[in-house]
């Protein structure tokens, strides 16, 4: 096999593991072949030229690291307009979210012709190449008009929308043709499969060789589930890490007297962060017994705070917060601590361990790895429950866990009481089935299915 070049939007030095499971598992697998990580860096050039942006290489062990700096017109269209803006609403159904109109996709596709033509001059023969996610859908396309010839293979880590949702979007026709350009495209889960199956049927006129076969615009293009997990071992060492400890040890003596529920994830009005606190307002009303006891921490990291729809679900969930412990808390208990601030990694392990529950409960999801790092960090003898949302990647997989619709809000609070309630004895058997699969397909499995699938497709 040759070297392998991992393109995407972000780039992290493979040596810090604090960068997280994803940037350990991708700069395993360039250690293990050598290789170089291209992408953007981070930083933005107030008045830099559009379309242009120094290259910074830097050494890690074998690998090498590229990164491009983006203009502000640049990071503005193609980062915070078309890809979150346009791409990130409308993959999760949002098309009321979505900015159609004010023309972001033109930088969307100088920045993709700049990353190909800065990455083009890089390039080897017989390298492999791996471009993931949203950002970066017309890079193939774009590489493949200056001569390249490797083998590509793209990973969307959100969810494929049904065709009519898709179709919303003014470039769908380009953005889906430009993936006929890779060799292999990996999706999370089958649902993703199917919809791109759909697509290509209704929408093109590809040949639809087998399941996993299609063949359109004179290319022939595989196209699979590649379910994204998580370094359960690193995660494992994390939990025993003092970090974690401490994390543990303060959260429960601190709640002792109380039930903890969880939720952890960027803010993103993906994942039904409101729906949720409606939902446990249900719980304190209907089921009273939780009164003076149920506490749910909410972290909801900071994200993208410079795009619209982000500051509203801000107010929104602030608003929530607000009333349900205006309404329910007592001098001694807040039913809802939220706090709109990043826990460091290292203390996360131990804070999932104090939960008795966690809700995971997005409107829809590529995967979510949250639901994984839960199960991961438990302890076996008495572990926590977990309540999924059905339409989180996740769900084809994890079966075990408490499934719910979160826009029910009733029958979601009835979940999370059944949660709370849930005898030590089925809280085991689950948590043992999950943590099985979660162990089982992880994120190496997951790394090393997509290449051994890209290495064996025939090479444009
Ligand atoms: C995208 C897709 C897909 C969260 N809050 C904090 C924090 N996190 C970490 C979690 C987890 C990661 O961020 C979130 O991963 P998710 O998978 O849950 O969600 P997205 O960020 O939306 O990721 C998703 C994923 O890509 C991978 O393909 O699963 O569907 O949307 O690792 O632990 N980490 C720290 N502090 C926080 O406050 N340190």
């Amino acid at each position: 096999m040759g070297r392998l070049v991992v393109v995407s939007n972000r780039v992290a030095d493979p040596r810090k593991t604090a960068s997280g499971g994803l940037a350990v598992a991708l700069g395993q697998a360039l250690q293990a072949s050598g290789g170089l990580w291209f992408g953007w860096s981070g930083k933005v050039v107030e008045g830099g030229t559009p379309g242009e942006g120094d290259v910074h290489l830097q050494t890690a062990g074998p690998v090498q690291l590229a990164t491009v700096d983006l203009s502000r017109e640049d990071h503005d269209s193609y980062y915070l307009g078309y890809s979150n803006g346009v791409l990130w609403p409308v993959f999760h159904y949002r098309l009321d979210l979505a900015d159609f109109d004010a023309g972001f996709i033109g930088g969307y596709r100088r920045v993709n012709q700049m990353f190909a033509h800065k990455l083009a001059a890089m390039l080897r023969p017989d390298d492999v190449i791996w471009v993931h996610d949203y950002h970066l859908i017309p890079l193939a396309a774009e590489l493949r008009n200056m001569g390249c010839q490797q083998r590509m293979g793209f990973f969307l880590h959100i969810p494929l929308p049904p065709p009519l949702i898709l179709a919303a979007v003014p470039e769908h026709e380009w953005l889906m043709r430009s993936l006929f350009a890779y060799d292999l495209v990996g999706f999370q889960c089958e649902a993703d499969v199917a919809h791109f199956s759909r697509y290509v049927g209704t929408e093109t006129s590809a040949d639809i060789l087998g399941e996993h076969e299609f063949r359109a615009f004179g290319k022939t293009l595989q196209v699979q589930a590649f379910p994204i997990g998580i370094d359960v071992d690193e995660f494992a060492a994390l939990g025993r890490g003092r970090d974690a400890i401490d994390m543990y040890e303060q959260m429960r003596d601190e709640y002792s007297r109380r039930r903890l529920l969880l939720g952890v994830e960027r803010m993103d009005y993906s994942k039904g962060l409101p729906q949720r606190i409606k939902a446990f307002r249900q719980l304190l009303q209907n089921y009273p017994e939780n009164l003076g006891s149920a506490t749910l921490i909410q972290i909801a990291a900071p994200s993208r705070e410079s795009v619209d729809a982000y500051a509203a679900l801000r107010h929104e969930l602030e608003s929530l917060c607000g009333s349900v412990n205006g309404d329910f808390g007592e001098l001694d208990w807040m039913p809802v601590r939220y706090i709109h601030r990043s826990v460091a990694r290292k203390r996360l392990p131990g804070l999932y361990r104090a939960a008795c529950v966690a809700l995971v409960t997005p409107l829809r999801d590529g995967m979510n790895l949250v639901a994984k790092e839960f199960i991961a960090a438990q302890d076996p003898e008495d572990p926590g429950v977990l309540v999924l949302s059905r339409f989180a990647g996740a769900a084809e997989q994890m079966r075990d866990a408490l499934l719910v619709n979160p826009y029910d809000t009733t029958r979601t609070a009835e979940t999370m009481q059944r949660a709370l309630q849930m005898p030590l004895e089925e809280r085991q058997r689950r948590h043992q089935a999950l943590l099985q699969q979660v162990r089982e397909q992880d994120v190496h499995w997951w790394r090393q299915r997509f290449l051994n699938a890209l290495n064996a497709v025939s090479a444009s």
